[in-house]
């Protein structure tokens, strides 16, 4: 099986911060990307979201400064970009520096009233999400560091507002209308479980999801066809969701149910239609699985995955070629279930298989991969993980 080429640590961060500022980091923080296991596009719908985060992280080393400069650099980048902090904007930041540099204009924001300790300061990022393979490794990068800068600069920001900094910063730097699905799961996940969030409340309780207990992997196939959604794709998607519920006469399609959506077909266009009837029946799917989560275990959950993945299919169309092949193949080969998992496009399937399987599956998927002429996909598992945190001892000055 491949595995993430790289394999990041706080320990990387730490001596990265070391080479490129010549001193120790006040701390490390760290945040990990994440799968959804079902519930995709609805969260901007105000509708069920089931992420899990995985062990992939990014870790930031940060130290403050007596001035007001900010200076970010990565394991990832060559270059170490320097602004004043007072000059950061959503319009003077571009290229990777964007996102940290984004984050920490937009932990400003949010904080504004009771910002008493804003200073500049120096982060060196490692990560070992795979980028644009659609786990989240922008939000990663973001809750990292609004968790860091909320510490560093004495903040002591609460759920609420590390999540609205992380969304704020994503909306505005990356320019794409998405919901709270990946920075909430980048946030609050917690080790052993998935994080079921009703995005209208933003209430989340973590339900255990152990595959392993079950003798099951939770396997990743990253197709490597790069999505990005600021394209287009994904704003359409909201805009034909938006549409869908103004004609229903509900706030939002969390609040559509099958019958009414039936009831208004001939009001709607055919593709509004198709694309409001996956919404509807994907927030049921959500609290399917939370339900048969909590009375079976993940065994019992795999047809509520493949009949999401067709919904996004034939309903939403937001999937492609190879993320079909790669469900088809995995459930075709052995797996219980499997669908596409993040915004669309492009990036990753995720598959639930019998641990004895995860090699004829992963043998399965590459070949086929090969056949169709397709780039081979990296595959690796993942346990269910923490969200963002500090991470304690910091490695001692050699
Ligand atoms: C992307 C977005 F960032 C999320 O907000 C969510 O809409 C997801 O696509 C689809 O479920 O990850």
């Amino acid at each position: 099986m491949t595995l993430p080429t790289s394999h990041a640590s706080a320990e990387h961060a730490v001596d990265g911060f070391r080479q490129t500022f010549g001193r120790e980091p006040d701390g490390v923080w760290s945040a990990p990307g994440r799968v959804n296991l079902i519930g995709e596009h609805t969260d901007y719908n105000d509708g069920f979201v089931l992420p899990v985060a995985i062990e992939q992280r990014t870790w930031v080393a940060v130290g403050r400064r007596a001035d007001r400069v900010a200076r970010v650099a990565s394991a990832a980048a060559d270059d170490v970009v320097e602004r004043p902090v007072d000059a950061i904007s959503p319009t003077s930041v571009s290229g990777w520096s964007a996102y940290p540099l984004g984050t920490a204009w937009a932990v400003e924001e949010v904080a504004a009233e009771d910002s008493v300790d804003v200073c500049g300061f120096d982060a060196y990022f490692a990560s070992d999400v795979p980028l644009g393979a659609g786990l989240s490794s922008s939000a990663a990068l973001e809750c990292s560091l609004a968790r860091a800068l909320s510490d560093l600069w004495r903040l002591d920001l609460d759920g609420e507002e590390l999540l609205r900094a992380t969304h704020l910063a994503e909306n505005v730097i990356v320019g794409a209308p998405t919901g709270i699905l990946d920075q909430s799961a980048s946030l609050f996940s917690r080790e052993g479980h998935a994080l079921f969030i009703d995005c209208r409340s933003t209430s989340m309780e973590p339900i255990p999801f152990d595959p392993a207990g079950a003798g099951l992997s939770l396997l990743v196939i990253d197709t490597r066809v790069t999505h990005a959604h600021a394209d287009g794709g994904y704003a359409a998607r909201r805009a034909s969701c938006e549409q869908a519920a103004s004609a229903l006469g509900v706030a939002a399609l969390r609040d559509a149910t099958p019958a009414a959506l039936e009831a208004a077909r001939d009001r709607l266009d055919e593709v509004v239609h198709r694309r409001a009837r996956h919404i509807v029946a994907e927030n049921q799917r959500v609290l399917d699985t939370v339900a048969l989560l909590r009375t079976e275990g993940p065994r019992a959950i795999g047809r509520l995955l493949l009949e999401s993945h067709a919904s996004m299919r034939d309903d939403f169309e937001i999937s492609v070629p190879e993320l079909d092949t790669a469900v088809e193949v995995a459930v075709g080969s052995g797996a219980l279930g499997a669908r596409m998992t993040g915004g669309g496009f492009g990036g990753s399937a995720i598959a639930l298989v019998e641990d004895g399987l995860v090699a004829d599956v992963v043998a399965a998927v590459t070949d086929a991969f090969a056949a169709r002429g397709y780039a081979p996909p990296v595959t690796f598992t993942v346990r269910p993980s923490q969200g963002a945190r500090r991470d304690e001892g910091v490695p001692a000055a050699r």
